[in-house]
């Protein structure tokens, strides 16, 4: 028997879109990072990080896959960002070809099924089970996996350590297999959509996360004003915004040593994903309420 040429052979290329989703902390813009090769997207140990779509592009001989990560969804709204932040979770599961839905090895629970049934019966879902190098006894995956799959009909079900690589290249070409053939989207080299404004106000935001105590990075904002291209030099100039005067002096730190701690380390993060040398000036400002307010929250550039 013999085939005839291009009978059930697969397309040359595809090309989509596909939206990670999943409750807070499980992964998602580890995973984004990890798949892209770089920190496009700020992560943290705390909850609710990520506020904004964040998009990744990947391109591979046989496919481009653009990736967008998205806030973690809670359904206890607690603040007009929240709500704006968890619009765009349901604006991202829309109009794409495949979503992966992640969530955490062995911890299942209620804000698990509100992310469940956001998701449209009509778009094909991997589900990734993130954080599986925490896993030490496998043997419970099994049953774990088998309890998720009475979920819905996944397309795959892909255990992954997004923080250590293991299992990512099987959950990419799972995607691959959902993206419809077609040429590439975008050009070969570029691996975002984001702004330099937009990357660098985030990699600054992802140092209040990480420097700073536990409620203050939820009152916390940031707005890039200028940026310039000096030679091959990038002069920003940004402003954090907090809610209260108390919050302020606590970012700013004693002798000014917090603030310059934050900087320097955001600094050192914008010129190696930019490539080259960053001058960087940061100011604190008192903005009352400021995550209740949508106007304030639009001109900070959240909401759609
Ligand atoms: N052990 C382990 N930790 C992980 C893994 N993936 C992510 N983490 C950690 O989990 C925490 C949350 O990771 P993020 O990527 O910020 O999670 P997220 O889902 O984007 O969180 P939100 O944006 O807040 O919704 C960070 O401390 C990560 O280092 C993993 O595969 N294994
Ligand atoms: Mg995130």
């Amino acid at each position: 028997m013999s085939l005839q040429p291009g009978h059930n052979a697969e397309p040359a290329h595809r090309a989509g879109y596909v939206a990670i989703v999943g409750k807070p902390n499980v992964g998602k813009s580890t995973l984004l990072n990890r798949i892209v090769g770089c920190k496009l997207s700020i992560t943290s140990r705390k909850p609710q990080t990520t506020r904004q779509r964040v998009t990744g592009i990947i391109t591979r001989p046989d496919a481009q896959i653009v990736l967008v990560d998205t806030p973690g969804y809670q359904a206890e709204h607690r603040s007009a960002l929240n709500r704006m932040m968890n619009r765009s979770v349901t604006a991202s599961v829309q109009g794409v070809d495949a979503i992966v839905w992640m969530v955490e090895a062995l911890k299942l629970d209620e804000r698990d099924d509100a992310v469940g049934k956001l998701l449209p019966r009509q778009i094909p879902v991997v589900l990734a089970i993130n954080k599986t190098d925490r896993t030490r006894d496998r043997k419970l995956l099994l049953p774990f996996i088998e309890r998720l799959s009475k979920l819905r009909g996944f397309a795959a079900i892909v255990p992954v350590s997004a923080a250590r690589g293991t299992q990512v290249g099987e959950l990419l070409d799972a995607l691959v297999a959902l993206l419809p053939p077609g040429p590439r989207l975008y050009d070969a080299d570029e691996m975002t959509t984001e702004s330099e404004r937009f990357l660098a106000a985030e990699l600054l935001r992802e140092k209040l996360f990480r420097l700073l105590g536990d409620e203050l990075p939820y009152a916390a904002g940031v707005e890039i004003g200028e940026f310039k291209l000096d030679g091959g030099m990038r002069r920003i100039h940004a402003v954090i915004t907090v809610e209260r005067d108390a919050q302020k002096a606590i970012v700013i730190g004693k002798r000014g040593e917090k603030l310059k701690a934050v900087a320097t380390l955001a600094r050192r993060d914008m010129e190696q994903l930019f490539g080259g040398k960053v001058f960087l000036e940061v100011w604190v400002k008192v903005r009352r309420g400021w995550t209740e307010n949508e106007a304030a929250l639009r001109r900070m550039g959240y909401g759609d």
